[in-house]
C-alpha cells in the first residue's frame, strides 16, 4: 500500500510574516513526512494552471495577483490520508470562522482584501493532489 501525498503551499502572507517554519512545524508534528521542499516566485502561467479550477470567479485575478506578489514555500507531504489531514490541520478557508487551533484559525484574519490571505494551500482529493504536484515538481 503506497502512502498518500499532498501538495501544500505557504503562500505570500505566511511567508512574508516568516510563518514557514510554523507551518513546517504543524505538518511535521502531526506526524507526517516532508519529501520535497522548494522556494520559488510562482509566475501567471503557473499559478492559472494551478487555480484553473476557480477560472471566471470575482477573486480569480486578486487571487492569481496576490499569490505573485512574493515568494511562496511548496512541498509535499506523506502519509496516510494526508490530504484531509493537512486541509484538518489548515482549517476552513475563511480565517476568521476556522476553527482555533487551525493554522488559518491561529494564524490569520480578515484583512479586508478581495482576496481572502489565509496562509497556506492544501491539495483537495488524491486527482487535486497529482496534478497539483506535477505542476510545481514535475512528474
Ligand atoms: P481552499 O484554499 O480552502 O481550498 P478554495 O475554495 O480552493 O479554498 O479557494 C482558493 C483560495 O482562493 C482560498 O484559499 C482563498 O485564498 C481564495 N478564496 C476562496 N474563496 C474566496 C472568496 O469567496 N473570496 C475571496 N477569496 C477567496
Ligand atoms: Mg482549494
Amino acid at each position: 500500500m503506497s502512502t498518500e501525498k499532498t501538495l501544500i503551499l505557504v503562500k505570500p502572507d505566511g511567508v512574508s510574516r516568516q510563518l514557514i517554519g510554523e507551518v513546517i512545524a504543524r505538518v511535521e508534528n502531526k506526524g507526517y513526512v516532508i519529501t520535497a521542499l522548494r522556494m520559488m516566485q510562482a509566475d501567471r502561467a503557473l499559478l492559472e494552471r494551478h487555480y484553473e479550477e476557480h477560472k471566471g470567479k470575482p477573486f480569480f485575478e486578486p487571487l492569481v495577483e496576490f499569490m505573485m506578489s512574493g515568494p511562496i514555500v511548496a512541498m509535499v507531504a506523506e502519509g496516510n490520508r494526508v490530504i484531509e489531514g493537512f486541509r484538518s490541520l489548515a482549517g476552513v478557508t475563511d480565517p476568521t470562522v476556522a476553527a482555533p487551533g487551525t493554522i488559518r484559525g491561529d494564524l490569520a484574519r480578515d484583512q479586508g482584501t478581495k482576496v481572502v490571505q489565509n496562509i497556506v494551500h492544501g491539495s483537495d482529493s488524491p486527482e487535486s493532489a497529482a496534478r497539483e504536484i506535477e505542476i510545481f515538481f514535475g512528474k
